[in-house]
């Protein structure tokens, strides 16, 4: 799925701002019919939950109705006219004037509707879009809706960070000529001088060119066809803090359609215990992150994107996993012009039931059943995957699909669920490994499903919710394991998650727990446990900031295991980090 990105054909019109808002309790069940009856304006894009002061709001289960007129530009007559939602979370409904014209599932990945026929260019047209914030076993993230003793809804979930919904993402108008490049795919390959960039276009009609040009403008190859193989010679690569784009052309025919698409030469490849970009052995540093700040929630926000890559860089991070979600695409796009390396994750947080077992009263049930996780969350879960790869696969950036986090992987019946999931990832795209995040309860010994993936990534928490506050005794635990898996799996290992919540201000003469002395004491025994174990390839922190999640006995206001605080302010642990990393 292309990128909506203008040039001399393709223009754009960008929808954000203020939308009539309101909840579904307050309006009739038809309310796309006419004008909102509400007073009430939410921004977009942003997370609805923390923009009002009625709690009515912020907890709100089920469907928020957004708003607004639209004008469509005059000179688009004879043009192809498409509305594209980058997220409406988790469940949006797209009505234009009278009529519905879009329904999609799945909060984190953009979709489409074609208007051309339903509107008029220079007229005006009323767009309301009902966004649903419940999760169903059938949903990727899984929930489940309960009814409270009050007689209200309530929304379970098994992941830790709040349940953020609306739309967070930008929501645009954008025209093409009525024949237009459908998708277009490229994949590089490096042969000693020479770089090869094999090209898939689907377009309307079959002259299609393609032009290659370095980044001083220079062009570098061109081909015809929708699938041609373009040959660089002296190619100058994309590299981990080094990032080079060149810029591939797309036209049909003279003066049809044009796109034009960044594309990195890289390569990337898991060798024994290795994980090379390329051909160079590459060790990961950086953290798992969220799309998470005050007031916006979820809300994409350029100042805070480029506040944390700036974060990134200051503290010497080459990489970030997009846990637990798919981000904005900005996130991707900025990542690929400045050379950080992403392992870009699915949705699917959250399918291991036990772990959290007390949730639902202390009750235990197979996470793999056909009560609970079956085949229609598997469907959604592979329709995630699919829709990831389409959005991602051309972004040089993005190394790695994780398709899931922490699932139930030494319970009955993962391996059947995972399998399918792997094999459709690796059809989808051939040419980048794939990984899931184990979860501590899942080890080398008993884990069913690692043997299908590349790479071994691990989540540990051994001296916070393993041997609380005991560093030694954590320290001996975290090799054990760690050798264990180097012997049982010839797979490089990346530590994707390792951190303790941790109170910014709070300090003790010793490192006792939620001190920032014992967050640097915890990461420092880490560290030098992985600098004992050849086969880690990689060490991303839990979390990269503080974040916000549902209410808890285990949770103070969220999630404190941020090496930032959720304002982006050091903990003392940053500057220990910043030794380490900008000294590799
Ligand atoms: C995990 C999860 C992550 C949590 C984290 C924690 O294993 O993957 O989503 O936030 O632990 O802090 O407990």
């Amino acid at each position: 799925m292309l990128s909506p990105r203008e040039s001399r054909t393709r223009e754009s019109v960008a929808l954000d701002g203020l939308w009539s808002f309101a909840l579904d309790t307050e309006v009739p069940a038809d309310a796309w019919m006419g004008t909102l009856p509400t007073r009430r304006q939410v921004p977009v894009p942003a997370s609805y939950n923390d923009i009002f002061v009625d709690p009515a709001v912020r907890e709100h289960v089920g469907i928020v109705w957004y708003q607004r007129e639209v004008r469509i530009p005059s000179g688009w007559a004879g043009q192809r006219i498409v509305l594209r939602v980058d997220a409406a979370t988790h469940h949006g409904s797209v009505y234009v004037d009278d009529e519905l014209v879009a329904q999609h599932v799945g909060g984190y990945t953009p979709f489409e509707v074609d208007l051309t026929s339903r509107v008029r260019a220079g007229g005006f047209a009323r767009v309301t879009i009902a966004v649903d914030n419940r999760l169903t076993w059938e949903t990727i993230p899984p929930g489940l809706v309960t009814a409270g003793a009050d007689g209200r809804e309530k929304q379970i979930y098994r992941h830790d960070f709040f349940n953020y919904a609306g739309l967070p993402r930008t929501v645009r108008l954008y025209a093409t000529p009525s024949d237009y490049i459908h998708d277009i795919t490229a994949v590089t390959t490096v042969s000693e001088a020479l770089a090869y960039v094999d090209v898939e276009v689907h377009a309307d009609g079959d002259d299609v060119r393609l032009r290659l040009r370095d980044e001083d403008g220079r062009e570098v190859a061109s081909a015809a066809g929708a699938s041609a193989r373009l040959v660089v010679s002296d190619p100058t690569l994309w590299q981990p803090g080094n990032a080079y784009l060149y810029d591939l052309e797309v036209t049909l025919g003279e003066d049809g359609d044009e796109y034009h698409l960044p594309v990195g030469i890289r390569t990337v490849e898991v060798r024994g215990q290795e994980f090379l970009i390329n051909g160079e052995p590459f060790h990961f540093t950086g953290f798992g992150k969220h799309e998470d700040a005050d007031i916006r929630g979820k809300g994409h926000d350029d100042a805070i994107m480029v506040r944390d890559f700036e974060l990134l860089h200051w503290i010497g991070a080459n990489s970030f996993r997009t846990s637990h979600y798919p981000y904005a695409e900005e996130w991707l796009d900025y990542a690929d012009r400045h050379g950080v390396v992403v392992i870009d994750e699915t949705a699917a947080v959250g399918l291991n039931i036990n772990m959290a077992a007390g949730l639902l009263g202390g009750a235990t049930q197979p996470t793999f059943s056909p009560e609970t996780m079956g085949d229609a969350t598997r469907a959604a879960h592979a329709q995630a995957i699919r829709e990831l790869i389409a959005r991602d696969k051309n972004h040089p950036s993005v190394v790695m699909w994780c398709i899931a986090n922490e699932p139930a992987s030494a319970e009955a019946g993962s391996r059947e669920y995972f399998e399918p999931l792997v094999e459709l990832t690796r059809a989808e795209d051939p040419t980048r490994p794939v990984t899931f995040a184990n979860q501590g309860a899942a080890r080398f010994d008993n884990d069913l499903i690692v043997d299908l993936f590349d790479v071994v990534c691990l989540n540990r928490y051994f001296g916070w919710y393993e041997n609380t506050g005991d560093l030694a005794a954590a320290e001996v635990a975290l090799e054990t394991e760690l050798v264990g898996w180097a012997a049982h799996h010839d797979k490089p290992i990346i530590m994707t998650e390792y951190g303790v919540d941790t109170l910014s201000g709070l300090h003790s003469v010793s490192p006792t727990p939620w001190t920032e002395e014992y967050q640097v004491a915890f990461l420092e025994m880490y560290h030098r446990v992985f600098d004992r174990v050849p086969a880690v390839v990689g060490e991303q922190i839990w979390n990269f900031a503080d974040f916000q999640t549902t209410a808890g006995i285990f949770r103070v206001d969220g999630n404190k295991k941020g090496v930032f605080t959720r304002d982006r302010k050091p903990k003392s642990v940053a500057h220990v980090l910043r030794k380490r990393w900008s000294h590799r």
